[in-house]
């Protein structure tokens, strides 16, 4: 079989890759060099072979267009599966296989699955090349899309297989797409034995294997054991008026504006005051202890992996501006001009194109429902080189990592929440951060306003049982000496008539320099059963027009909706049972408590 030469001396690595061969039949195997001769050279033949359109150069240099299976747009959660030795390892809230099982399944569908393709074999590391919060992988794929989205997602190439060495540990991700039939569909995670196989998908988090499936579902498992936090969370510097740069990461579950958020613009207000946001990640935060007792921070990817409609300059301006080049776009609208578009984009869609499943499209064309049709799918995305956005920190790339001054949990919630919330201490912050719920809006299926509790945001992404994972980050209070403070943030509380009481986007700053001021020991706040929420007129309202009583409402704790929520918190600790820790419990109890007295004035 046609090989190039393995440019490693990693025998367990070279073994793996021909055993997989064998299994699996390509017609080749190219190890990828990370090279930009390599990266010309392959999207040259992914054009060729009609994976990719080029869009017009001229406007969007090194662009290319994309479409998944119509059957393949999204992360298929109920394919997904953590295969532990025993159930109780994986938890109630992950599916769970055994690993002879999941082994036995995956051998069936990968027999024979690369016959006539190139198998790629892709050297990754998760985080700056030897860093030591660096973690390698190697991806085998017979996905040449998945190629190319890993160079701009990862760093790739031989400078990993070099730190690898000949003995150097690394995560075992084998991906095909086999016949991309839904009923070939698994993602199975083994973190016993630190590997990954995924089949029948070719689409973001299911086939590009460094993101949901290393980064975070084994990257919890091993931040465990090895003390540290694998978060579904971005990471972003505000740099004060005195130049000052404090660093913060956040978690919210999907749909609440992550992003956007990584991604801030200052608003016209405050500008004046000369802040600045300095994005350092969008999506996945590795957190270990510095030698100076802090919590350091590290966004292992290399690029964004956006979500494309309701991208727009007035959402996201420098996310706008990342993707003017060397950006892959799948399963958006490709106008006959060559260009892209997507609904809540930017400005008028082209006349004329092919939509998402490649049908002919215009404006004025109706799906069969009557309603405009669909020019992009709702999760269509970009993939972007990290290093092009705008607002990219200087330090991004630190193998140091940056300090983290506080941790922001979030949901979306109509009512209950405030604006922002300082928990009282650490272990009140992990209570908030394991009781982090959204509501569902109507895009999602199952009724509209049901809460769906996401702990952390990382329900999907956790790769062990969650009430150990809650546990986990307990002990964690103990062992940073200076633990960054904990807070919870909800943008999206609306008035009686169903309208968003905070603007949101940009303005959101505001609340970020109050949770800055707390951490410096200088914000003014109140004590309310819940937490601390702004001092009345603590949070800087200068040029935004809020209408007199909206900043009252926003931060209104009323323990009547408090307490009728604490019943469902319990059912949904419950069935953690043995595994739910005594603290989350007490805390569970002392809320009860506490909201039994009146609120502060
Ligand atoms: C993502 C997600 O794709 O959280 O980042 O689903
Ligand atoms: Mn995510």
């Amino acid at each position: 079989m046609a090989q190039n030469t393995p440019p490693t001396k990693h025998k367990k690595l070279i073994d793996w890759v021909e055993e997989t061969a064998k299994i699996s039949q390509p017609d080749q195997i190219y190890w990828v060099d990370g090279s930009p001769a390599e990266k010309k050279r392959l999207e040259k033949r992914a054009v060729a072979r009609g994976f990719f359109i080029p869009l017009d150069q001229e406007k969007f240099p090194g662009c290319y267009y994309s479409r998944s299976s119509p059957n393949d747009v999204a992360r298929t959660e109920h394919l997904t599966y953590i295969c532990t030795k025993t159930k109780d390892e994986c938890g109630p809230t992950n599916n769970w296989m055994e690993p002879a099982e999941g082994h036995k399944k995956a051998a069936e569908i990968l027999k024979g699955a690369m016959k006539g393709r190139t198998m790629y074999i892709i050297p990754f590391s998760m985080g700056p090349v030897g860093s030591p919060f660096s973690k390698i992988g190697i991806e085998i794929t017979d996905s040449l899309y998945v190629v190319l989205n890993m160079l701009i997602m990862a760093r790739v190439g031989q400078k990993v297989l070099d730190q690898l060495g000949a003995e150097g540990e690394f995560t075992k991700c084998l991906h095909s797409r086999a016949d991309l039939d839904v009923a070939h569909r698994l993602i199975l995670h083994f973190p016993e034995e630190n590997s990954i196989v995924s089949t029948g998908s070719a689409y973001g988090g299911n086939a590009l294997l460094g993101k949901k499936c290393l980064a975070l579902r084994i990257a919890s498992w091993q931040a465990r054991k090895e003390g540290w936090l694998a978060e579904h969370m971005l990471i972003l510097g505000i740099e004060d008026p005195k130049g000052k740069i404090e660093y913060v990461t956040a978690a919210f579950p999907s749909a609440c504006g992550k992003t956007n958020l990584a991604m801030l613009i200052p608003p016209e207000g405050l500008k004046a005051k000369g802040y600045k946001i300095w994005t350092v990640g969008d999506d996945i935060a590795w957190l270990r202890t510095g030698p100076d007792g802090r919590l350091w921070a590290c966004n292992p990817e290399a690029g964004f992996f956006g979500v494309a409609p309701g991208t727009n300059t007035k959402s996201n301006p420098n996310a706008m501006k990342t993707i003017q080049k060397n950006t892959i776009f799948t399963n958006v609208l490709l106008g006959d001009d060559l260009t892209v578009w997507w609904e809540d984009g930017e400005g008028p869609s082209p006349a004329s194109g092919t939509n998402w499943e490649g049908k002919p499209w215009n404006p004025a064309f109706k799906d069969k429902d009557g309603k405009p049709m669909l020019a992009a799918h709702p999760n269509s995305r970009f993939t972007a080189p990290a290093g092009q956005c705008p607002s990219i920190a200087p330090n991004w790339e630190d193998p140091k990592g940056v300090p983290i001054s506080a941790i922001i949990f979030g949901g979306r919630r109509e009512r209950l929440a405030p604006l922002v919330l300082e928990s009282l201490d650490w272990n009140h912050g992990v209570y908030l951060g394991a009781t982090v719920a959204s509501e569902r809006t109507a895009a999602a299926e199952g009724s509209v306003g049901a809460v769906r509790r996401d702990p952390m945001a990382m329900l999907p992404f956790c790769g062990y049982n969650m009430g150990d994972y809650f546990a986990h980050w307990l002990e964690m209070g103990t062992s940073v000496a200076k633990p960054p403070k904990i807070f919870h943030v909800n943008w999206f509380r609306k008035d009686e008539k169903g309208k968003f009481l905070w603007p949101g986007y940009g303005e959101n700053l505001r609340v970020l320099e109050w949770i800055v001021s707390r951490c410096r020991g200088e914000g003014k706040a109140q004590k309310t059963p819940i937490g601390f929420v702004p001092a009345k007129d603590a949070i800087d309202l200068t040029g935004l027009d809020l209408p007199a009583g909206v900043m009252e409402k926003l931060l209104e704790v009323r323990p009547d909706e408090w307490t009728g929520e604490l019943d469902g918190v319990k059912t949904f600790f419950d069935q953690f049972g043995a595994h739910l820790p005594k603290e989350l419990t007490k805390q569970l109890e002392a809320l009860k408590e506490r909201l039994k007295t009146k609120v502060a004035a």
